[in-house]
């Protein structure tokens, strides 16, 4: 291949679990590039091994304070890792998302340890889908564990959410009231509930709100109870016990089936998501925005209805 491209070495430097060969594949699976569905394919029988973690909150809540403590209790088993730092508010790789990695210098000569920033800047909806790939190009490698982090704000966190096996959520007395939480989708993401900077005031108050509106809720829909623990992540308070419901809750998932039944449910997910995208790729095209955008004045000035535009663009068909 161009430039002495060897796909076959990069694989096998993958497999090995090798850290440059990881970050080279990563960094094609993440800009989508022509060799990335070959280096996917390739490396897809060898996942599912990994434990898939994500941790999701609102902005400051200190996720990737969270994230860091953690990993140094997985390392303390033993456990190799990855960590794929989602932030879909940033147009940016390493913006927003700069925190992180100045967090994360900790963990730079530890090679068990492989840290990924992603930003939104060209994935344009498709964000999910190219962190599940790095995720599984990760645990191709034979990392233990995948930890998500994502700015819960949107549609795309709880869309990587969903394509973990626990979710937890983490807020702050500062970050509004449940209604708020509820509201962002977050109750019906979240395996376990994390208040974090409980060294602060409020932090009980939200955390007996939190479990009051989740009994409310169990009793509609019987399902595993969802815990709420208290956290101080910068002085490592709580820690254990949420690394403790962590693996609690995904022994009772993996017992009881459901784990099965979640992953294939993502993997559906995944592949109608995909070709979702497709089609919207190949449906919008320079012309097609064109007419949208001199057609739109008609619509406003009431001439037009949007129904009756949008048939005009159908119409228009979907050869580019
Ligand atoms: N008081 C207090 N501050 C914390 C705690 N955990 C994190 N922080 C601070 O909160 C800020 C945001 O943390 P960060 O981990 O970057 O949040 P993220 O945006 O959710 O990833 C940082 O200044 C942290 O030092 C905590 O338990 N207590
Ligand atoms: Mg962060």
């Amino acid at each position: 291949m161009a430039g002495g491209f060897d796909l076959q070495a990069l694989l096998n430097g993958v497999l090995a679990n090798d850290q440059r060969a990881l970050g080279r594949a990563i960094t094609l699976v993440e800009n989508d590039a022509p060799v990335a569905a070959d280096i996917l394919d390739a490396l897809y029988p060898h996942t599912g091994k990994a434990r898939r973690i994500g941790i999701t909150g609102p902005p400051g809540a200190g996720k990737s304070t969270l994230t860091a403590a953690l990993i140094r209790k997985f390392r303390e088993a033993h456990l190799s890792l990855g960590i794929v730092a989602v932030d879909p508010t940033s147009p940016f790789s390493g913006g927003a998302v700069l925190g992180d990695r100045v967090r994360m210098t900790e963990f730079s000569l530890d090679r068990q340890v492989f840290v990924r920033s992603m930003a939104s800047r060209g994935h344009l909806g498709g964000l999910s889908a190219r962190a599940q790939e790095v995720a599984d190009v990760l645990d191709a490698a034979g990392r233990d564990i995948v930890l998500f982090e994502t700015v819960g704000v949107g549609q795309t966190e709880l869309d990587i959410a969903g394509a973990v096996d626990t979710t937890v959520v983490v807020l702050v007395p500062e970050s509004g009231d449940i209604i708020q939480t509820m509201k962002a989708g977050l109750m019906e993401i979240a395996d376990i509930f994390v208040v974090n900077k409980a060294d602060r005031d409020g932090a009980d108050k939200l955390a007996r709100e939190l479990s009051m509106a989740l009994h409310l809720r169990i009793k509609e829909a019987p399902s595993r109870e969802i815990p709420v623990l208290k956290t101080s992540a910068e002085s490592g308070e709580g820690i254990e016990a949420l690394l403790t419901e962590i693996d609690s809750h995904f022994n009772d998932v993996d017992g009881s089936g459901q784990l099965l039944q979640k992953r294939l449910d993502r993997i559906e997910k995944r592949i109608i998501s995909d070709i979702e995208l497709r089609l919207k790729g190949r449906f919008w095209n320079d012309e097609k925005r064109k007419a949208l955008a001199e057609r739109l004045p008609a619509v406003t000035r009431k001439e037009l209805s949007p129904r009756a535009l949008a048939d005009f663009l159908w119409e228009m068909g979907n050869d580019k």
